[in-house]
């Protein structure tokens, strides 16, 4: 089991002011950084990255959502880290997500859901190393 996984806080938490607030949870819910950037997506950078939905209706809007503004991308580090990450951001539609997940709390709706997780150690890996190089994880 891999203890690292890959998050974006997404363009609508940078944009509503929750960078800090949802930072605070993460790290209180026991996760390390590993590594952290405050970027925006290129198009072309963001259609790879959700290549794996590009037969899906949505495709496109996540794809103009995601570049719609900054947002911060990490690495983090705990044991179980995927798994528990997973449960810490809760459902992808936040009407679904648990009370107290992030989702619940800061998204708005199913395509705007503030916070992404690596659903996989595989995908976590690969992730990673999509938006940071070696020397930018400590
Ligand atoms: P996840 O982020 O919970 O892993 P995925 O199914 O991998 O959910 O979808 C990736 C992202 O695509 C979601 O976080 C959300 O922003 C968007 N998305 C997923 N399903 C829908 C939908 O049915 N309508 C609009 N956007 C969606
Ligand atoms: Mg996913």
């Amino acid at each position: 089991m891999s203890r690292v996984t890959f998050t974006m806080l997404k363009p609508d938490s940078v944009r509503n002011g929750n960078i800090g607030a949802i930072l605070d949870k993460i790290i209180k819910s026991g996760f390390k950084i590993k590594a952290m950037k405050f970027t925006q997506m290129t198009n072309e950078k963001a259609g790879e990255f959700y290549a794996i939905h590009k037969e899906r209706p949505f495709y496109t809007d996540l794809v103009d959502y995601m570049t719609s503004g900054p947002i911060v991308a990490a690495i983090l580090e705990k044991d179980n880290a995927v798994n528990d990450f997973r449960d810490l951001i809760g459902s992808t539609n936040p009407e679904e997500a648990e009370e107290g997940s992030i989702r619940k709390i800061f998204a708005k709706s199913i395509s705007e859901n503030a916070i992404h997780g690596s659903d996989s150690d595989y995908n976590a890996k690969i992730e990673c190393e999509f938006h940071f190089s070696s020397d930018e994880i400590f």
